[in-house]
């Protein structure tokens, strides 16, 4: 256990930190927001917006949005200035599940416990949902207050890159033509680093740039949030053959049963879960920077690999 000094001045161990509380304060804060920034359901078209608010409002874990205001306090930053980027990275998190649970994609009947967008309102509104939680992302992410080192045109360019075509979707097309062939660990590596990491990446980025981060600290948001992010990936293999799906609430051993490749089909469970350890040690290791400002993060990182949901 790592002794730490708080800002009060009192001794505290990392192990201090709450991040259970960390957590439940950024849901509520990021909830409120994203109350606000979303169309109301009796906003015409309701539909829409309704089917908009469902999968934003189903009971996601918040874990982008925590990471993009747990790196804005790292950076010295407040709460208030990182929570428009981290509402935008939420909604587009959103929409790529939408979009995934498709049956012309994962074909998933159930998300969070509860039935799929498409179920519940039809293809046709769910890819609109989809497309409309995208286009939300940036309308949202353009209300930020303006910080000196990152123009807009410098944070909409790091949103557009993580999920444009050469990373989260290049993700998503390397996953469905990897469906019904063995593929190696580097391809695998390949699509949860643009799937999941990429994302989870440029959400802690995020968070530096609206605390006017300067570069040696977004390089060290950047090298945690790689490794944080493909840990959470491998994790999320290890739970898909080790939990129930009333545990996950979403279709458990699907891969398995899809015969899709994952860590534990590939190297197996003990060494997935040896190296989700490693890939957190290494990301630990990125928070030297933050002079014992990185609590959130050290916790982030640590419920991540140790979660089982
Ligand atoms: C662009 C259609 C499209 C897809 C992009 C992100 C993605 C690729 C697909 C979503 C499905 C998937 C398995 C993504 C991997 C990342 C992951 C494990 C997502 C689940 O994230 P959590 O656990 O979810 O944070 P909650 O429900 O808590 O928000």
């Amino acid at each position: 256990m790592s002794a730490v000094k708080t800002h009060a001045g009192r001794r505290s161990t990392k192990t201090d930190f709450d991040l259970t509380g960390f957590l439940n304060q950024c849901a509520k804060d990021v909830n409120a927001a994203l109350e606000k920034f979303l169309p109301r359901a009796t906003i015409k078209p309701s539909t829409i917006h309704k089917a908009m608010r469902y999968s934003i409002f189903a009971g996601g874990k918040r874990i982008r949005p925590a990471l993009c205001i747990a790196a804005a306090e790292a950076c010295g930053g407040t709460r208030n200035a990182a929570i428009p980027f981290a509402c935008a990275v939420e909604c587009i998190h959103a929409y790529s599940l939408i979009h995934d649970d498709l049956p012309a994609m994962d074909n998933d009947d159930f998300r969070r416990g509860k039935p799929t967008n498409h179920k519940v309102f039809g293809e046709g509104i769910a890819i609109l949902a989809g497309d409309a939680l995208l286009t939300q992302a940036f309308e949202i992410a353009a209300q930020a207050a303006p910080v000196k080192r990152y123009p807009m045109q410098t944070v909409f360019k790091e949103i557009t890159h993580a999920s444009g075509s050469k990373r989260l979707i290049a993700g998503q097309v390397a996953d469905l033509e990897a469906e019904g062939r063995t593929i190696t660990e580097k391809e695998l590596k390949y699509i949860h680093e643009n799937k999941t990491s990429a994302l989870l990446t440029c959400s802690v980025r995020l968070g530096g740039m609206a605390a006017n981060c300067n570069n040696t600290q977004l390089t060290a948001l950047t090298e945690f949030g790689q490794r944080v992010g493909l840990a959470f990936q491998v994790i999320d293999d290890i739970l898909d053959v080790t939990q129930s799906s009333e545990q996950l609430g979403k279709t458990a051993g699907k891969d398995t049963a899809s015969q899709k490749a994952t860590y534990p089909s590939i190297i197996g469970l003990e060494k997935s879960r040896q190296k989700a350890q490693r890939l957190t040690n290494e990301a630990f290791k990125q928070l030297e920077v933050f002079n014992n400002r990185a609590h959130a993060l050290h916790g982030l990182a640590k419920y991540l690999l140790l979660r089982e949901k």
